[in-house]
């Protein structure tokens, strides 16, 4: 094994309101790092996938309620049982690009009422990411791009203040890129900003704790 233990990927997160455009620019950004020879993998939170998951699936199509901070925990844990392999993905050099993490966890329960520091503290403790990317769109611009689907929290009025919240958790791993901007300009902001952290995190950055 050649691998070198300071060489590890990169974890980089994406952020945004609904309709910010982050599932797409994910998408390329993870196309365009395969294409040059990166070991990359594209990740989303919630995972749907797990049992905990399938919780979250059906709350966020209002086929099931639950208790505001009962969900919330169900979030967190959803991203505590991805941890570890998380962490094995690193470790071997592989970067993650994650469509979602716990500033969407902060800003969607906080906007309903409940206190931000409570909110952060299940999350305190899992990785910190090495960037994260907030796609910047007003929540009116958002909501002139098609309509927001059915799903519980794609209403205008609760997005605005999902809005503030976000602001309130930004943080020197935060770049701020104007959504508004034509795709392929996103686009080029976005790759320089993570070649630059891939490489930063190959030189041995450690990998370090959220809110810790
Ligand atoms: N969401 C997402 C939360 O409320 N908390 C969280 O921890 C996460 C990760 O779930 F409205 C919200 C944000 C969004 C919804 O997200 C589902 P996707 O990206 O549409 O699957």
């Amino acid at each position: 094994n050649t691998q070198n233990s300071e060489s590890r990927g990169a974890l980089i997160v994406l952020e945004g309101l609904d309709r910010c455009g982050k599932t797409s620019q994910s998408t390329r950004l993870v196309n365009y790092l395969n294409g040059i020879g990166h070991s990359v993998e594209s990740w989303r939170f919630p995972d749907r996938n797990t049992g905990v998951g399938q919780m979250i699936s059906s709350y966020l199509s209002n086929k099931s309620q639950l208790d505001d901070r009962a969900i919330h925990l169900l979030f967190s844990a959803n991203r505590w049982e991805k941890r570890s392999l998380m962490e094995d993905e690193l470790k071997r050099g592989t970067t993650l690009i994650v469509d979602r993490y716990s500033y969407s966890g902060v800003a969607f329960s906080s906007a309903k009422g409940l206190d931000i520091e409570w909110c952060k503290a299940p999350d305190i403790g899992l990785l910190a990411p090495d960037l994260v990317i907030y796609l910047d769109i007003s929540p009116e611009e958002a909501a002139k791009r098609g309509g927001y689907g059915g799903e519980r929290y794609e209403q205008r009025e609760f997005q605005k203040k999902v809005a503030l919240f976000y602001q309130k958790l930004q943080d020197p791993t935060w770049k701020i890129i104007d959504a508004k901007l034509e795709v392929e300009d996103v686009e080029k902001l976005i790759r320089d900003m993570v070649l630059d952290c891939i490489l930063t995190c190959k030189k041995g950055k450690p990998i370090l704790k959220l809110w810790a």
